[in-house]
This record gives structure tokens, sequence and C-alpha cells, in this order.
């Protein structure tokens, strides 16, 4: 039973380790039953520590048996506590030896040893070592492990532990045993197991110095054919981190396992990553492009942190975001040079406009390096990863490329097998560049989006031009009041003739980084010929809110002339704003509904503009998301926003459905190729938008194309896409058949059938809560497999904003009858879900009071969860 009130930890309150752990070796003995793990530990008082009993970390562990120097320890000497096994007086210097028996078998929260089908596998970032076994379990501990697994030798024959194979052999009775070195000192939320009967597809890559490492991915024997993209896209990514960033891979081998039961995405133990199988698997007919973008991503993400998080680590929690947040601005680099680096943005943004923003504005909002928390799971958020993405972005914006690679270098070379702070990070990039960071480490600790006002005026007669900048930050919990941050904000100064304004402070060029740092600031600038069109935030400088009076001219002009593409689409973004916000309103005033022919004519023009490149023509077309919508209301009204966008989406493919049919024919050939560059998956993105458009006002042809291309693709990406617009058409029928026939022919593909699901459970076509259900109850439907829980619970309560807003509550009342049911089994999934109603005042009256009903529904259950109670704490209206 837990405490009424989880124990809060603070950043003050950090104290480095009284104990040091030079050296661990352990022992598994792997059964049916449970597991016996054997620890042999070398332990000394670290020098400025007089403190005399040691405190280990352990939770749900059965104690054999407690030796100190070889001498088993009377049960005087030592207290066992739920969650840690006290020695009093121990030496300076010792060998502890300790076993225990835990049940992987038994483990449904997948945080420590646990089984994911007939495999072991292990996830110990950030506090699941501590279900494996008695340990200073910090990432300031870092130690050398050696790893000893014994298993019966049919059931798993394949036995894998971090570092390099140093010995294997055969044992009694069917057993044997596999012994790994690992010779970097890690902590040990590194350390990592794996024990199954798996496939392995291995290669080679030669590294800069000229060492060749053996590359090794692990998969279920049914998923042979699945493990190419993900080894190429792993040789790729370590080339890139030679080039770019100087940085070699440090050991003989490489591994990738993947299991099919995992919390997130995948996990960079060191030399042994473990990837969530659907960001790994790939097959040429049975993943989409999107999948094969994200699995590019990932495993560079994983890899990546080998040097950002593994050889350089962070020193406690908090610090998180120094190997999160550098490691994802590595990744966006990586997949922006392998693809677009202008789509790239478009999307990074995307998601952080949309959700990091929200979450900036909620309940659990923080800053990037928290102050404290309840419970560090709760953490790997938006704001750690994506925010302090686009702070490392900032950095290297004001650096410049040499001075941040300089600093990079510098930060990896110095710290190299340590466990360091953001400080640590920001006072490298400082000393190469010489650049006094200090105001802008406030991007570190204070939270909340900032928001720039900016305001321009011309004066005719002396040719000049004033912007006039100020800048303010809401409120967020625990910080009422911030400090000016320092904001790099790159600016164009737009012509009428189109040709942009050489700046003078730009070096000749045409766009410039303003840096502010007051509250308020004003630049003149000289010489302007007439009236300039600013273009303001170029690539999106920061994670800012940028409000700027433009008139709908204004941003037509920039849409059509910006030389900056982000800006470009995100004046077009702007205009569609306008145009769905203003329909929203006349949606709740119940007022007759017209899309302004000026908004049509824009898009018009989009579309048949042959030099747009295709990519980009995609983007552009995209209207802003419901989410986004959502994000942007002071109270969101999701009727309304649900059946103003379908009424733009339906108009446009009306009005528009020829030039649309000359698009999507023009782009058909997509439909048959296999061709992976990022040309073709661009053909096929807008190809498949202009479906999905057609798909909201759907006629007779709509349904030819759309069973035809369902019929004839021969690749996931078309064909999932014309399942997708015969879902989403809203005609029962059609969508029934589609679905059965497209689950009789991938029924066998959990990857494809998670798409299956999300599909359904996302879709107003079954905004009714019964549908929901019914795909709980369907035969490949578990409620312990994190990824199955997405797909359907997980999509019907982020995206059916129709089905879960429900006016009655059902929505509500299902998710928290979800999140109940989830808690005992895997806390860390039930927190994530928990989400959607923690954003009740977002709503209106009546659903702000149906929603916190549930919550406190759920904080009336006996033995919550530490992760659920902490999001429900900060989430009731009483804590706000
Ligand atoms: N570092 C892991 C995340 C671990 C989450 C633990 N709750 C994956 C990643 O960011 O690469
Ligand atoms: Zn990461």
């Amino acid at each position: 039973m837990r405490d009424a009130s989880p124990q809060t930890i603070y950043l003050k309150d950090y104290t480095p380790p009284s104990f040091e752990i030079e050296k661990v070796s352990l022992t598994f003995q792997l059964f049916e039953d449970g597991a016996q793990v054997s620890s042999r530990m070398l332990i000394s008082r670290a020098s400025s520590s007089d403190e005399s009993s040691l405190r280990l970390d352990g939770e749900e562990l059965e104690l054999k048996s407690l030796k100190i120097d070889g001498r088993e320890l009377d049960v005087h000497q030592y207290t066992v506590e739920p969650e840690s096994l006290t020695i009093q007086a121990v030496p300076d210097k010792f060998e502890l030896e300790c076993v225990t028996w835990i049940k992987p078998h038994e483990n449904k929260r997948l945080e420590g040893l646990y089984k994911s089908s007939s495999m072991f596998c292990t996830q110990c970032e950030a506090e699941g070592f501590r279900r494996i076994t008695y340990y200073l379990d910090r990432p300031d501990v870092m130690s050398v492990f050696d790893t000893r697994i014994e298993a019966d030798s049919a059931k798993y024959p394949v036995l894998l532990s971090n570092g390099n194979e140093v010995d294997s052999g055969k044992l009694e009775g069917g057993r044997h045993f596999v012994t790994w070195h690992d010779p970097h000192p890690k902590p040990c939320y590194l350390f990592a197991l794996v024990a199954g009967d798996l496939y392995c597809q291995s290669d080679v890559f030669e590294r800069a110095s000229g060492r060749p490492v053996a590359l090794e991915i692990f998969v279920d024997h049914k998923n042979a054919d699945k493990c190419d993209y993900a080894l190429d896209a792993l040789k790729r990514s370590m080339k890139w981190d030679e080039e770019k960033y100087g940085r070699e891979y440090d050991l003989d081998v490489f591994m990738i396992v993947a299991v099919d039961d995992f919390n997130m995405g995948a996990m960079e133990n060191k030399g042994l990553n473990i990837f969530n199988s659907s960001c790994v698997l790939a097959k040429s007919d049975a993943t989409t492009d999107n999948a094969y973008l994200r699995i590019e991503a990932i495993v560079a993400h994983e890899y990546f942190h080998n040097w950002s998080g593994n050889r350089v680590t962070c020193r406690d929690w908090f610090q998180l975001s120094l190997k999160e947040g550098f490691t994802v601005y590595r990744d966006s680099q990586f997949s922006a040079d392998m693809n677009s680096a202008g789509v790239k943005r478009i999307e990074d943004v995307n998601l952080l406009r949309t959700a990091q923003f929200a979450e900036d504005a909620g309940p659990m909002s923080h800053p990037i390096r928290p102050a404290s928390y309840m419970e560090i799971s709760n953490f790997y958020t938006l704001t750690v990863y994506e925010k302090g993405a686009e702070v490392v972005r900032m950095l290297n914006t004001l650096l410049g490329d040499e001075a941040f690679r300089k600093g990079s270098d510098l930060y990896f070379e110095r710290h190299d097998g340590q466990a360091v702070t953001t400080e640590d990070f920001v006072a490298a990039m400082s000393e190469v560049s010489g650049r006094d960071l200090v105001q802008f480490k406030r991007w570190y600790d204070q939270g909340g989006t900032p928001v720039v006002k900016v305001k321009s005026n011309y004066d005719e007669d002396k040719k000049q031009y004033v912007l006039t900048f100020e800048q303010s930050c809401p409120a967020t919990p625990g910080q009422l009041k911030k400090e000016p941050f320092h904001i790099p904000i790159e600016i164009g100064l737009m012509l009428a003739d189109g040709t942009q304004l050489p700046l003078a402070q730009a070096d000749g060029g045409g766009s410039w980084v303003y840096e502010l740092r007051d509250s308020m600031a004003s630049v003149v600038f000289n010489d302007v010929p007439s009236k300039p069109i600013p273009s303001l935030l170029r690539g999106f400088s920061a994670p800012v809110r940028l409000h700027y009076d433009y008139s709908d001219q204004e941003l037509m002009f920039l849409l059509a002339n910006d030389s900056d593409s982000f800006n470009r689409w995100d004046a077009g973004q702007n205009l569609a704003l306008r145009v769905l916000q203003s329909l929203v309103s006349r949606y709740q005033a119940g007022e007759a509904l017209t899309l302004d022919p000026a908004f049509v004519d824009t898009y018009r023009s989009l579309l048949n503009d042959k030099s747009l490149d295709r990519a980009m023509l995609g983007k552009l077309l995209m209207l802003p998301s419901e989410a986004y919508l959502v994000e942007l209301s002071e109270t969101a009204d999701t009727e309304a926003i649900y059946h103003a966008r379908q009424f733009v989406r339906r108009t446009l493919a009306n009005s528009l459905r020829v030039e649309l049919l000359e698009l999507y024919q023009s782009t058909h050939t997509s439909a048959f190729s296999l061709d992976l560059s990022f040309d073709a998956m661009s053909l096929r993105a807008l190809h498949n938008f202009i479906l999905s458009l057609l798909a909201a006002a759907p006629n007779d042809e709509f349904y030819t194309l759309a069973s035809e291309q369902f019929d004839t693709a021969s690749n996931m990406t078309d064909s999932f896409a014309a399942l997708a617009a015969l879902v989403n058409a809203e005609n029962p029928a059609a969508a029934k058949d589609a679905l059965s026939r497209f689950y009789a022919r991938w029924k066998d593909d959990a990857q494809v059938m998670e798409q299956w699901f999300a599909v359904q459970s996302s879709s107003s076509s079954f905004a009714d809560l019964s549908h929901v259900k019914a795909l709980m109850g369907h035969a490949d439907f578990e409620m312990t497999n994190p990824n199955k829980v997405r797909s359907v619970i997980g999509a019907f309560c982020a995206q059916n904003i129709l089905g879960f807003h429900d006016v009655s509550g059902s929505g509500y009342e299902f998710l928290a009858d979800q999140i109940i049911a989830l808690d005992d089994m895997n806390p860390q999934i039930a927190s994530r879900l928990l989400t959607p109603l923690t954003r009740w005042r977002k709503y209106d009256a009546a659903r702000q009071s149906l929603m916190q009903t549930q919550l406190a529904r759920i904080l009336a259950k006996s033995n919550l969860s530490k992760d659920v109670q902490e999001v429900l704490e900060k989430s009731m209206p009483t804590n706000q």
C-alpha cells in the first residue's frame, strides 16, 4: 500500500552518492517460474562521505542471501523495506554478494526483467534495475558490468547482454550459459539482458578508423524478413555520426532486439538496444512510409545515445533533457539530412505547437529541467524531449554550426565517462564561442511557452522601419513570475516586388537572427525603400507563440513569396486558421457556413502550381489539425471544431474536384512503387492526401478510385491510405467491407494490425463507444500489450474528438474505467493514457465537471500507483 501522497524529490536536494560501485558481476539463472539473480559488487565509500550504513534500492525482490567479503550477514545487520535494503556499519571497501529471486513471468509493468511472449527482456530506465537486484539505482553511479546468463538451451538459444561476448558453454540439464563483459563503466539504467529463441540478421560496418563492427538484429523467427530496413538505417546513422559529430562506435558488436511488449519506442542500452517491434520491423508491402521514417529516426536516436547519453550520461534524472533533448536534436538533423530539411522542420514544429504547447499550458507543465518529481517516468515528456531539442537547436542558431560542433566536441571529450548536468553542456558551448549564455540558461528552468508580440512602424519620410518586440510568459504550476528569456528571432524583410531587403545586420544576407533579451525592445532598420512585410521567426527559430497582426493579403503574399519555406507554410496555416476559427464561431452561433472564395482560390493556385516541390505542396495543402484548433481555443468546442473543419474539407473537395482528380491521377503510379526515396514518398503523401480530402465529400467516383487503389496498391502506404479513406467516408457498409478484407489479408502481422485497430478507433465514422468496446473484445486485442492499448484506447481518447468528448460524458467514464483496470498492471501506460482527462480546463463547464468526476473516481481507487497518483493530484481542480 502506498502512502497517501507519494514523496516529492527535489533537484535542490541532490547530493553525490556516498558509495561507489567499481565493478559488478551478475549471474542470471532463468527459469519458467522465476529467475535467480546473484550479484557481486566491489563497493567503496566515497572519499567525501562519512555515511556508515549502505542503503541500496530494491523493489519486489525476494532476498535469498547477503554476504560481505564472503561472510553471510545475520538479520540484525541489515533492514529490508519495501523499496530498500540497508546494511549497517559497512567497511570502507568491501565485496557485497547478494542473491535475489524475481518473477519475470508475472511482471506486467514491463519494467525490470520481464517476459514478452516467450522471451526474457529488460527495461531499466529510469528505475527498473531495482526490480532486478539491490543496487545504487541512480545514474551517477557508474560501474563496469560482467553478466553471465544461464538458461534452457532449447528454449533460449540466444543469451545477450551489454558489451562483448567473452565466454559460453554447456551446462547440465539441457542448459547453457553465455558471459558478457562491458568495458565501459555505465549506470545500471543502461543494463540489458535478452534470452530467447531468436533469428539473427547480421552485417558489418567499417568505422572511419577502419575497425569493423558486427551489427546484429535479433527478431522472432516469423519476422526474419523485416530486418533489412533497420539495418540500413543503422549503418547510415553510424556513418552520419562519424561525419557530423566525429563520434565513432566503441564496442565490437552493436545489437538490436525487437520485442512485442514494450512501454515506449526503444531503449539505448549500451551495445544492446531493445526496440518496440513497431519501431524497428519493416518490409516493403507491410510498412507505410510514415513507419519507415519513424523507424529511421528511432534507430538513429538510440544509436546516437551511445555518445549523448551513454558515454556522457546524466548526473540525476532532473538532467534528462541533457541526453534526450540533445539526442532528439541530433536525430532531427539526421532525418533532415536523409530526407528534406524543410519538411522535417514543418513536422517537428507541428508536433511541438500542437502537443508540447498544450503540455506547457496544462497541469503537468514543467521546465525542460524539472525542479521536482514524484515519479520520474511521468517526465519522459514532449517538453523534455521536443522542447529540449528546440533549446539545443537555439544554441546551434546562436553559435553557428562551426562553434556548435566545437562545443559538442569539447563536451564529449571533457565529460567522457562522466555523469553530468545541463550546466556542463551549456558551459562547453559558452567556452568555445565566448558567448554569454547565463540568461539563455533560463530556458532550462523556466516552464511555459513564451509569448512574443511584435509591432511594426514604417516612416516613409525617413525611410526607416521599426520592429518592436514584447515578451512575456504565462504562469505555470509553481512559477508565477518569469524572467525574460534570451530568444533568437530570425527575421527577413520582404518587399512588395517579392525581393528581400538585404539586412545590414545580416552580413549581406536576407535573414538575420535578432536576439531578444529584454521584456521590450525595438530594432531600427534604415534605408528601407518601401514598407516591407516582415517574415518573423523564420524556421521557427524559437519555441514561442509569436503574434503579429498580418492582414490576409500580407499572409497571402508570404505564402507566395517568402524565401523561408517554413514561414511560407506557416503563412498558409495562419490563413487557414483564420478561416477555420471564424467558421467555428459561425457554427456556434447557429449561422450558415460558407467558405470564403478567396481561400478556395488560394488552394486552387497551390494545386495548379507546377513549380512547387511535391513534398512542400503536400505540407502546404494540409489543414491545421483538430488538436491544434483545440490547443488554440480558450474554450474548445469539439463539435464546432469537427464540423467546421469537415465543412472546409468537404467544400474544398467539391469546389476543386477537377483539380484534385487531375493531381490524383498524375501521382497515381505511386501506388505501384516500392521506391523508398523521399521523392517517391512525397508523391505518395500527396496522392493519399487528395484521396483523404475526397473522402470528405464522397461520390461514386471517389468510391471507384478508393476501391481501385485498395485492390491494386502494391505498397502499404497506398493500400492503408485507401483503407483509411474508405473508413473515414462515413459509409458504414464500405468501411466494414474494406476493414474485413484488410483484416483477412493482414491478420497475422501484428504491426499492421495495430494500424487496423487505430484507423477505426480514431475515426469519426466510429464515434460510438460501442465500436471501441467491440475492438477491445476482438481476439487480437490484449490489455497487457501497450501497442494495442495505444492503438485502441489511446487513439480513441486522443484523436476521436467526437467520440471521446460526447456530451454524455461516456467517453470520459470509459477512459477512467480503463485507467483503473490498467493501473495495477502497467502504471506507466495508465499514467500516459490519463492525459486527455487532465486537460479538462479546455472545455465547457458541463464537460469540465464530467471530466473532474472521472478524475475523482480514479483517485478513489485503492493502491493507486505513484505514476497515476502524481498526475491526478496535479490535475485536480483543488491543486491549481
Ligand atoms: N531513453 C529511453 C526512454 C526510457 C523511458 C523510460 N520510462 C528511450 C529514448 O529516449 O531513447
Ligand atoms: Zn532518447
